[in-house]
């Protein structure tokens, strides 16, 4: 008996995922983490015409989004951050006291969905295990199966080289950390390394999230809880405001950079 079919259906999956993969060895950006910052940023990125990568080392992408507070599956945002939702088609209830309340699962994979029609291509199950850094600038990424380290296997990487990397992995900062600790960079923080997240403090949290939002080194850049870790803001809880806006903010300052 033939298996016409079955052939047909395994060799579409591998030569179309091993183009996109091929297309993707060498992009403007690449992002670590499809987070809400993360993902904000790469929809503006591919927008304006950058080629774009992000690495999700989960299966699912939308990070911290999808479980709202204590998996109450809703959030809340400010005023001033709403256009961002609205430039995804995200829906939003107004509170009328300056804060609105959203559906989780429709923020994630409305996030998800923006970004990728946008044309960023996201690389979920794969994650960044190191970095590149030639003269003075980083300039590429580690990556690798997230099963191969979660099962701790001896498996080789591959590089994606970049014009720039976003490090938006959340509250470990991992990529900064591969920065500080492992490539000895000097970052430009208060103490050149990485400060520490500090404890609750939604007000100044949401404050400080787009001010910590910066170019670290050339090359490398935060967003997210993973800047404010690095600049040693206070954590926030289920208000993405400042996530939103930070996604935005480091899209801008990535595009000034590239174009510069
Ligand atoms: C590939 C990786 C790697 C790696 C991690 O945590 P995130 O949702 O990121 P942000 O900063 O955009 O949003 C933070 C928000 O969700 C949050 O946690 C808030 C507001 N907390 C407040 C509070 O008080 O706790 O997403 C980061 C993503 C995740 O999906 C990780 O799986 C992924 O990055 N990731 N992907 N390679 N090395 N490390």
């Amino acid at each position: 008996m033939s298996n016409i079919m079955e052939e047909t259906i395994s060799g579409a999956i591998v030569r179309s995922f091993f183009k996109k993969l091929e297309d993707h060895l060498s992009v403007d950006v690449g992002i670590v983490g499809a987070g809400p910052s993360g993902l904000v940023a790469a929809r503006y990125l591919a927008d304006a015409g950058l080629k774009v990568a992000v690495f999700e080392s989960k299966l699912a992408p939308g990070g911290g989004t999808w479980g709202g507070g204590m998996l109450f599956n809703e959030a809340v945002v400010q005023d001033d951050a709403v256009a961002i939702l609205n430039d995804f088609n995200i829906s939003t209830k107004d509170l009328g006291n300056g804060y609105h309340t959203f559906d989780t699962v429709e923020l994630a994979s409305g996030l998800i969905f923006g970004a990728r029609k946008a044309g960023a291509v996201i690389f979920n199950t794969v994650c960044v295990e190191d970095i590149c850094v030639r003269e003075g600038v980083v300039n590429g990424l580690v990556i690798n199966w997230n099963p191969v380290r979660r099962l701790d296997m001896h498996v080789d990487p591959l590089v994606i080289t970049t014009r720039a990397v976003l490090d938006g992995t959340g509250h470990p900062s991992e990529i900064v950390h591969k920065a500080v600790d492992k490539a000895g960079l000097h970052v430009d923080s208060p103490s050149g390394g990485i400060m520490g997240e500090r404890p609750m403090w939604m007000e100044d949290g949401e404050r400080t999230t787009v001010i910590n939002t910066k170019r670290l080194f050339p090359g490398l850049y935060a967003s997210g809880m993973a800047a404010n870790n690095v600049q040693g803001g206070f954590r926030m809880g289920p208000i993405f405001g400042g996530m939103f806006k930070s996604g935005k903010k480091v899209a801008e300052l990535i595009l000034a950079d590239l174009r510069a």
